[in-house]
């Protein structure tokens, strides 16, 4: 077994700010045993949104979803753990928030397409281009955390 510690970007949406669930999202990443090794509160602007979605340019909905992703800050995140790419995006759930399913944070906080909380990480490639879109190196934290051994056992450390 190859025990891969990946790191995750995380985008909490204007929405998840405006509803005032900031701090109910990040417990759901603590307590699953994520490690936060960078976060801070971004305005975006045009020239990193047309990069973070440029998948979607050509689609009818691109500049109606950077103006709503300009509406007020983000709060971005960098999450660090075994296969944490995948996890991530399991917890959020599906794109529609109104079909995903209970349990995940869409699933759980949202009914709209756009409006869906949070943005995360679809591929490990995509992961690390978008970690180096939003955070310089001296903002992502090495630290031990106290919990690690714990949260995992020893063949999974490796
Ligand atoms: P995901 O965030 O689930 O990976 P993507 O990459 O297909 O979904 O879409 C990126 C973002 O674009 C979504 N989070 C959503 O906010 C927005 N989006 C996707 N499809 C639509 C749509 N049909 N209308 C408006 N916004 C959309």
């Amino acid at each position: 077994m190859s025990n891969i510690f990946e790191r995750t970007l995380v985008i909490l949406k204007p929405d998840a700010l405006q509803r005032n669930l900031l701090g109910d999202i990040i417990a759901r990443f603590e307590k699953k045993g994520l490690k936060i090794v960078a976060m801070k509160m971004m305005a975006l602007d045009d020239v990193i949104l047309t990069e973070h979605y440029i998948h979607h340019k050509d689609k009818p909905f691109f500049t109606k979803l950077k103006d709503f992703m300009k509406q007020s800050p983000c709060v971005v995140l960098c999450l660090e753990g075994l296969e944490s790419v995948k996890v991530v995006r399991d917890l959020c759930g599906p794109t529609l928030g109104r079909v995903a399913p209970p349990g995940t944070i869409r699933g759980d906080f949202s009914m709209s397409i756009q409006a869906n909380i949070i943005h995360s990480s679809d591929s490990l490639e995509t992961a690390k281009q978008e970690v180096k879109r939003f955070f310089k190196s001296d903002e992502l934290y090495e630290y031990k955390k106290m919990d690690t051994d714990i949260v995992y056992i020893e063949e999974e450390r490796k």
